[in-house]
């Protein structure tokens, strides 16, 4: 396998500046040499270019809708030019509204070679929101919900297929922050959400079974890793702690389950912030976790 890495240095959909500090965050605690020593083939494309961030207001219910739109069109190309190359793309963002390019070009992909796309979206909150719904205007509150066709046009139509997914191939983790609006939203189009209260009453190991269940062959496996999806106790390097999530054991089980399927073949790390952090604690255990993620175990195990 060859990995690509995108990086994508840029704070537009959030509501506090720093992600854009994100990609160099993760090269620099080790994330190519982790990979190096997984015998992959690693190519790093460097970071792609963009608007700089205008730190304006939200208008009509969304902040920098132009500059979202044109991120994350350049990101989609990246992407989706890597997957035609057979790499597997991991988009070191960014915010999270980096989503946006990112699947929409996995999905892509994936309809023009006739393969059955699964997206894990591991995050503290559902990114479901609409400019109606949103408190905040903020866009990386909405990939899920712009991916699934609901959205401005700007953004709703980059891939060339609105919408560019079907909700029922997302399967969400980890979620404890859902807006009161979007909770209607979510529950309405029926997304699959394993929610804290979900995995504190079944585990860690319940919900990934579910998460991945049914997957086949043919089946192109996408993680999206918000990193606030972490405890802040473990990941205070984000700006939207929330909370009571996934403690490291539970985000290591969570990691390795999906590495035990061997269908991994396009990866965000998203809103890991600087920022916040100390001492690049967060980036280095969005690294730890990713090396999980690829494969890395105690042990010799009988399920691999
Ligand atoms: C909140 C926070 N739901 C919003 N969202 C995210 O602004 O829409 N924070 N994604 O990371
Ligand atoms: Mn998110
Ligand atoms: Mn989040
Ligand atoms: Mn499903």
């Amino acid at each position: 396998t060859t990995i690509q890495l995108i990086g994508a240095p840029t704070d537009i959909g959030a509501g506090s500046r720093g992600a854009s500090m994100g990609p160099e965050a993760l090269r620099v605690a080790g994330l190519i040499e982790m990979l190096k020593a997984h015998q992959l083939n690693v190519i790093d494309s460097g970071n792609l270019a963009g608007p700089t961030n205008p730190w304006l207001p939200p208008v009509e219910g969304y902040r920098h809708l132009e500059e979202v739109a044109a991120w994350n069109q350049s990101l989609h190309e990246a992407s989706y030019a890597a997957l035609q190359q057979g790499h597997l793309p991991i988009i070191l963002g960014g915010d999270h509204c980096l989503g946006i390019g990112s699947i929409s070009a996995v999905a892509r992909y994936c309809r023009e070679k006739g393969k059955d796309l699964r997206v894990l979206w591991l995050d503290a909150h559902a990114d479901f929101n609409t400019s109606e719904l949103t408190p905040t205007g903020n866009i990386h509150g909405m990939p899920v919900a712009v991916l699934c066709g609901y959205g401005p046009k700007q953004l709703t139509r980059i891939g060339g297929r609105t919408p560019a997914i079907n909700p029922d191939v997302v399967h969400q983790i980890g979620i404890r922050s859902v807006d009161e609006g979007e909770k209607r939203f979510v529950h309405q189009v029926g997304l699959e959400v394993f929610d804290m209260r979900y995995i504190d009453e079944y585990g860690m190991r319940e919900a990934m079974e579910r998460a991945l269940a049914g997957m086949t062959e043919n089946t192109h496996l996408h993680v999206s890793f918000d990193v606030d999806f972490l405890d802040p106790s473990i990941a205070p390097g984000v700006a939207t702690t929330v909370p009571g999530g996934p403690t490291y054991r539970e985000a290591q089980l969570c990691m390795e389950m999906i590495a035990d399927t061997g269908r991994m073949a396009s990866l965000d790390i998203m809103e890991v912030n600087p920022a916040y952090d100390v001492k690049n604690q967060t980036a280095l255990l969005a690294v730890d976790l990713v090396d999980s993620l690829f494969g890395k175990s105690t042990l010799m195990r009988d399920s691999k």
